[in-house]
């Protein structure tokens, strides 16, 4: 029995250190698969890093990669948009979200830059409108806006253009009450071209180009177009001055439009001057003054509110 006992254990430690011969004899062998890698590794990212070493990092978050803006991109209710809004190759998450209430809708815009700085708001309260976009009013920074269109009651539009700040700190907003976008032009062209609500010879709207820059909403257009297919002319009731066009486009001869005759307005700068059409197709100039005091509010013709010289319509 002893010797069958010493016997197994001779027999069980030649096994073991035949095992461990073994083990040590594979040793090596584990190591090939190190040295592979090693090679791999090394073969590998000398091909690719060594071009773009600081790429690396930016690599991460492009898993998802961010898209690109051709001219602008409409951001889809719900869905996370990827582009990279501050230009510092870090991909940005923007969310907008349109949420259904009982009476109205709430809109929220989330912005998520990839040096993690972030920014949230809502819209809400009788609000009935929203769309957002992405886009680049003003190609010179290298940076793009976020714009949010809010249509809330009275059916008062308000744009509000978010914009990350030169340090990339912070999203400031600009906010251009009154306005809503109509379109959005190639990059390196206009910006945005914009609604804008005047009262300017009764509440209408006029179309002009914007665009956003540190400061904000900036008008490209020198001049504003009247939304006039439907626009009345407007009725004269007490005379007032004007100016003819001339053939070079300047101001000409200086002209009374008498009480009867009809004022459709045109284009305006929306603060000297306004081109309107009298009723036989003579186009004039008209020069105006926007007053706001405790006493006096309002577009003054000739020192005379327009109010008090021809029959103006307004909405609420
Ligand atoms: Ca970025
Ligand atoms: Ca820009």
């Amino acid at each position: 029995m002893n010797k069958k006992i010493k016997a197994a254990a001779f027999l069980a430690a030649l096994i073991m250190l035949v095992s461990v011969f073994a083990a040590c004899g594979k040793k090596p062998a584990p190591a090939e698969p190190t040295a592979e890698p090693t090679e791999a590794v090394t073969e590998a990212p000398t091909a690719a890093p060594t071009e773009e070493p600081t790429e690396e990092p930016t690599e991460v978050p492009t898993e998802e990669p961010t898209e690109e803006i051709d001219r602008f991109a409409e951001l889809t209710p719900g869905e996370e948009a990827r582009f990279d809004i501050d230009g510092d190759g870090l991909a940005d998450v923007i969310l907008f979200t349109a949420e259904e209430q009982e009476y109205d809708t709430a809109y929220t815009i989330s912005i998520r830059l990839g040096n993690g700085v972030e920014y949230h708001r809502d819209f809400s309260g009788a609000c009935y409108y929203g769309v957002a976009f992405v886009t680049d009013c003003d190609p010179g920074d290298e940076r793009c806006e976020v714009l949010v269109c809010i249509g809330s009651e009275s059916s008062d539009y308000d744009t509000v253009a978010l914009r990350v700040n030169a340090d990339r700190t912070k999203v400031e907003e600009f906010e251009k009450g009154g306005s809503s976008i109509y379109d959005i032009e190639p990059l390196d062209e206009h910006g945005m071209l914009m609604f804008l609500r005047t009262d300017l010879l009764g509440t209408t709207e006029v179309l002009g180009y914007y665009t956003v820059t540190d400061e904000g909403f900036k008008p490209v257009s020198e001049e504003f177009n009247f939304v006039s297919d439907w626009l009345e002319p407007r009725k004269v009731t007490v005379e007032f001055k004007a100016h003819l066009i001339d053939e070079n486009g300047e101001r000409g001869d200086e002209v009374t439009v008498l009480p009867g005759d009809t004022v459709k307005p045109l284009f305006s700068d929306l603060e000297t001057w306004v081109k309107a059409a009298l009723s036989d197709g003579t186009v004039v100039v008209i020069d105006f003054e926007y007053v706001n005091t405790d006493t006096e509010y309002g577009y003054y013709i000739g020192g005379v509110n327009q109010d008090d010289l021809m029959e103006i319509p307004y909405a609420d």
